[in-house]
């Protein structure tokens, strides 16, 4: 999906979802969630912190909740607007802060995971040029079975949702 198809659906999405979307309710879990998405899946606070140099990637943060009685597991994510897409986690290792693949990330029942700067994360490469500060993209999770969610992503000027990606350069 393009950015401006993106933007379309994403305004037709705001419309239907209306002020319970807005109200921070944590109850109006079903509405935040694409018809193909698992049951009792949620996804907020979506942004992505656009990199200072451009050709660096992006790093992705978001929360994600399992109110299901079932683990999910994400396996896979997509970035519009990006040629790939990671699951990373930071660590120390030696002494000095790390990142690794995350080849798959669990969601137990009843759980929700944070992921936001310094520890778990979606690295995004090779961003299309109008990925710009103020604007948003469509972020899907793919989970292990097929499951789909999708969810907007923030775009945020470098540096105000970041952290230091000069030890990813190369990969
Ligand atoms: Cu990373």
């Amino acid at each position: 999906m393009t950015i401006k198809t993106f933007a379309a659906a994403l305004a037709a999405i705001t419309l239907a979802l209306g002020t319970a979307a807005c109200s921070g309710s944590e109850d109006n879990v079903a509405e935040t969630t694409a018809p193909d998405a698992p049951a009792g899946i949620s996804v907020t606070d979506g942004r992505m912190s656009l990199p200072a140099v451009k050709g660096n990637p992006a790093a992705i943060y978001f929360t994600v909740r399992n109110v299901s009685d079932k683990q999910v597991t994400i396996r896979a994510v997509d970035v519009a607007g990006a040629a790939s897409a990671q699951l990373h986690e930071t660590s120390e290792w030696n002494g000095k802060m790390d990142m690794q693949e995350l080849f798959q990330l669990p969601i137990k029942p009843g759980a929700e995971v944070v992921l936001e700067q310094g520890g778990k994360h979606v690295m995004a490469y090779d961003l299309d040029d109008d990925l710009v500060a103020g604007g948003e993209t469509e972020v899907t999770l793919i989970f292990v079975g097929g499951d789909k969610v999708s969810f907007p992503a923030k775009l945020m000027a470098p540096g105000t949702a970041d952290m230091d990606h000069s030890a990813m350069e190369g990969m």
